[in-house]
């Protein structure tokens, strides 16, 4: 590729320059047809002062067949027009002085969109996506977030609903008119139109305006949106009280699709759901279900503050709304159920996402500055690590000057789109502190070693840590962080012997002395995991022991078991034998232990994942064997299981939950640590207890459960047919039935068993969940998506190109499952990179796979 070419993809935070026009407000008539739906666009702007003489550059896309533009009425001489593929210039010659409206018409045909951006049909509904640069394939438009202004949308259609952003003006048979009074950028313009039915609701703010809620679905769907809606109440009570965030329209309207990209999308006022995550029954959706369902309809409620009244800059400051937004719903989850659980299934999924992320080719800071698609940066890195930033921040500043802070930061900025130096400033002007050093962690990308000594003589205890980020793609060296580190002392009796301390390491090396100690304690550290680091420190398995059973904090005392596990696990997938009697006694202690709750029971049980294993052994230098990996954690489970066999059969009698199913923490802890039990029990009843329970349960809790338990001991097939041949038209559980035939599977069978399920016509591919189902279900299985002989890789690049050509966003996000190919053996390597280059060469790539596997191929050339 050629230098000047290439150039042209990048857009750089550097870059930045403002719109040189204002708009004032956007007023749009939308008339829906599926082949032709015309979209006629009135933007009032004028130049900004200054800026007069720019040339008036719209973003539009070849999609959108142009049939007119007018300015103030009268119609442009074409002369002063220019197209190309993803613009529309109108000269500066041809704008008139002061304020002016433009006027466009464009037909767009929704029904051929089949990419899941822009306007587009699911299951017959019209619905859009626009988040980051989908408004762009709607019409002409300044389509970036920093352009903000207020909405009037007319939508005409034979339609039963219409809907779109803000309050509704007018409705009548085949019309509705919309207002929304809040400037928003077009990345929250939303439509939605087709055969709904709502399940209605009311809340009261804390101010007296009466808001009227509305969750809508698909006509037969009534009954699984109760949950989604109680939810939103929950949500809309929280922000005011945590935050003192109240709503700001007449209406919140939700709506269900099925073919979405993600989880849901925050429209101001519409928020628009993937279907998963609204419809919900004990019959259908798991606990998971649920209480994901609960934190993502908060999540997007959220936004409506940190988002949508407070927007982002430019599409490198997305970790501004989207790490404060996942930030507060963790929070949310945590004050309503358990936070220590809460916690450490937060650390367990940063792990598996964004220290992988980290820790290859595609690593990237919190706040990138380079980008070719921005789909390709929502990221857990922007995610979950822009939260954990904010966790820090919090730990540094105090819980009060962090509410100062976020007071501040609603004051100054309601209305704006802002940045990362914005909201450093509000915490320095809020409390003081200097961030220079903290922001770092929003530049630099990568996951710090933080090295720790202890040293104990005469009564003092010396902390000594040493900091160290690994080089990441284009950030060779990186400077030393400010990383809160959280401890405690235990004394030998397991008493603390001091509150929890946060020591502030900032330097690279730095020590900590703790003085007048009558006898040397056992260090507990990183505490409630605070800071996304990874610790290294010598300890023995009877110090893992130790802080499993007296840790109070209970992050850190599932981490010493984790550890514990890990260490067995590590030494036995490098070829050791197996030594797990440290492992199995602390196990037995803590699970017979009935004053610890039983989620955190069963989060201890869950032995460390395959993934989680290969990537340990990558950090320490070794070449992980993913086949010696599986064999070692079955070996454990086995062990486990023969060990404590008739403590586990007691507890899987004790922790059966009687009554209906309900989907609150408190049955789902139960119901987690009974199901935890009886993988293990798998391991030497043969599958007995999964066959029975599948036979018997009430729930798709319970029922999925044990259907993955049957099909990782190949003894599925009847219960396969039955779920089958029960839920055949429920997508969300054949999205189920889908993933668990290869997520579940020997390792060996995944590929051969993906590739037959890619043949039914039940996989209808072009569904995002679907295809999601399948493929992520295979990235899932690590040993067989990294199957010696490449037929996971195989596979994946197969259905990545054809996914690639209807929904790149998909096919770039689903090849991720290739980001850590440069840590296995030769002969993996080898068949990594020719899949990933058989992606590269297709004819007509997306610049969404193009970038991510470019990204990827290049790792292996350093
Ligand atoms: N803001 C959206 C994500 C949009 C993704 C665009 N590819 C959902 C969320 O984070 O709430
Ligand atoms: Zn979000």
């Amino acid at each position: 590729m050629n230098a000047t070419a290439q150039d042209r993809t990048v857009t750089l935070l550097a870059d930045y320059r403002p719109y040189p026009f204002n708009l004032t407000e956007t007023r749009l008539d939308v008339t829906l047809l599926p082949d032709a739906t015309r979209v006629r666009a009135a933007i009032d702007m004028a130049a900004v002062p200054g800026c007069e003489g720019s040339d008036l550059v719209l973003d539009g896309g070849k999609g959108l067949d142009l049939r007119s533009v007018a300015l103030n009425g009268t119609a442009i001489d074409p002369a002063h027009l220019r197209r190309d593929n993803e613009t529309l210039t109108i000269a500066a010659a041809a704008l008139p002085s002061g304020r002016f409206t433009l006027q466009t018409e464009v037909v767009i045909d929704p029904e051929a969109n089949t990419s899941c951006e822009g306007l587009y049909l699911s299951g017959g509904i019209f619905c859009t996506q626009c988040e980051a640069e989908g408004f762009r394939h709607i019409t002409f438009y300044p389509d970036r977030p920093d352009v903000m202004t207020t909405f009037r949308v007319t939508l005409r259609g034979d339609l039963p609903v219409l809907l779109s952003n803000g309050n509704p003006i007018r409705q009548e048979p085949g019309l509705a008119e919309w207002h929304d009074p809040w400037p928003k950028p077009s990345y929250l313009f939303a439509l939605v139109a087709g055969d709904l039915v709502a399940v209605p609701g009311r809340f009261t703010t804390r101010s007296g305006r009466e808001v009227v809620l509305n969750v809508w679905v698909r006509p037969g769907d009534q009954d699984r949106a109760g949950f989604a809606l109680e939810s939103l109440v929950r949500a809309m009570e929280w922000d005011e009280r945590v935050y003192g965030r109240e709503y700001d329209l007449d209406v919140f309207n939700i709506v269900a699709v099925d073919d979405f990209n993600m989880g849901a999308m925050e429209n101001k006022g519409l928020n628009i759901f993937n279907s998963k995550l609204v419809l919900a029954s004990p019959e259908t959706a798991t606990d998971a279900d649920y209480e994901r369902i609960e934190a993502v309809i908060a999540h997007e409620y959220f936004h409506n503050w940190t988002g949508n009244r407070i927007t982002c800059r430019d599409w490198f400051q997305l970790c501004l709304k989207e790490g404060l937004t996942v930030y507060r719903d963790q929070q949310f989850t945590s004050d309503l159920r358990s936070a220590a659980v809460k916690r450490i299934e937060d650390v367990q999924a940063l792990r598996a996402r964004q220290f992988r992320e980290d820790q290859g080719p595609l690593a990237h800071p919190p706040r990138p500055d380079r980008y070719e698609e921005i789909n390709n940066f929502y990221t857990a890195t922007v995610y979950e690590k822009g939260a954990e930033v904010i966790g820090m921040l919090r730990l540094l500043v105090g819980d009060e000057g962090y509410a100062r802070a976020l007071d501040l930061y609603f004051d100054r900025h309601d209305g704006q789109a802002a940045t990362i130096e914005d909201w450093l400033a509000v915490f320095q002007d809020a409390t003081g502190r200097d961030l220079t050093q903290f922001k770092r962690w929003y530049t630099d990308a990568g996951t710090p070693i933080l090295t720790m000594e202890e040293h104990w003589q005469d009564g003092t205890l010396t902390l000594d840590f040493a900091q160290e980020t690994p080089p990441t793609p284009g950030q060779p060296d990186k400077p030393a962080r400010v990383i809160p580190v959280a401890v405690g002392l235990i004394g030998p009796d397991g008493t603390e012997l001091m509150p929890t301390r946060v020591l502030e390491v900032t330097e690279p090396r730095q020590s900590f002395t703790f003085v007048d100690l009558p006898a040397r304690p056992v260090v507990s550290a990183l505490r409630g995991f605070s800071a996304p680091v990874v610790l290294r420190r010598q300890m023995d398995d009877a110090t893992r022991a130790f802080l499993l059973a007296h840790d109070s904090d209970p992050f850190a005392r599932w981490e010493a078991g984790h550890e514990l596990a890990m260490a067995a696990l590590l030494r036995a997938a490098s070829g050791a034998a197996v030594e797990d009697a440290a492992l199995i006694g602390a196990m037995g202690r803590i699970l017979a232990d009935d004053s610890v709750d039983p989620a955190l029971r069963a989060l201890c049980l869950h032995l460390p994942a395959e993934e989680e294993i290969a990537a340990r052994l990558a950090m320490d230098g070794m070449t992980p064997d993913p086949d010696a990996i599986h064999a070692a954690r079955e070996e454990l489970a086995r062990n486990l299981a023969q060990s404590h066999a008739a403590l586990l059969a007691g507890l899987f009698d004790q922790m059966a939950v009687v009554g209906p199913y309900r989907p609150d923490a408190a049955d789902a802890a139960r119901r987690s640590l009974r199901l935890a039990v009886m993988g293990l029990l798998s391991r030497i009843d043969r599958g007995a207890r999964a066959q029975a329970l599948f036979d018997a349960a009430d729930n798709m809790t319970e029922r999925m459960s044990a259907l993955s338990i049957l099909v990782r001991l190949g003894q599925a097939g009847p219960a396969l047919r039955a779920m089958q041949a029960r839920f055949a038209a429920d997508r969300l559980v054949m999205d189920k039935w889908f993933s668990v035939q290869v997520m579940a599977a020997p390792p060996a069978d995944a590929a051969r068993i993906a590739r037959d399920l890619a043949t039914l016509p039940a996989f209808d591919w072009r569904n995002p969940n679907r295809f999601r189902a399948l493929l992520g279900g295979l990235a899932a299985n690590h040993a067989g998506f990294h199957a010696a002989d490449g037929s996971g890789y195989r596979f994946h690049a197969e259905w990545l190109i054809r996914m690639d050509s209807v929904n790149p966003q998909i096919a770039a996000r689903m090849s991720t499952a290739f980001e850590t190919w440069p840590r296995y053996d030769a002969g993996r390597r080898a068949h990594a990179l020719a899949a990933l280059e058989q992606i590269a060469a297709k004819k007509g790539l997306s610049r969404n796979s193009r970038e991510m596997v470019a990204r990827m191929i290049a790792a292996g050339q350093s």
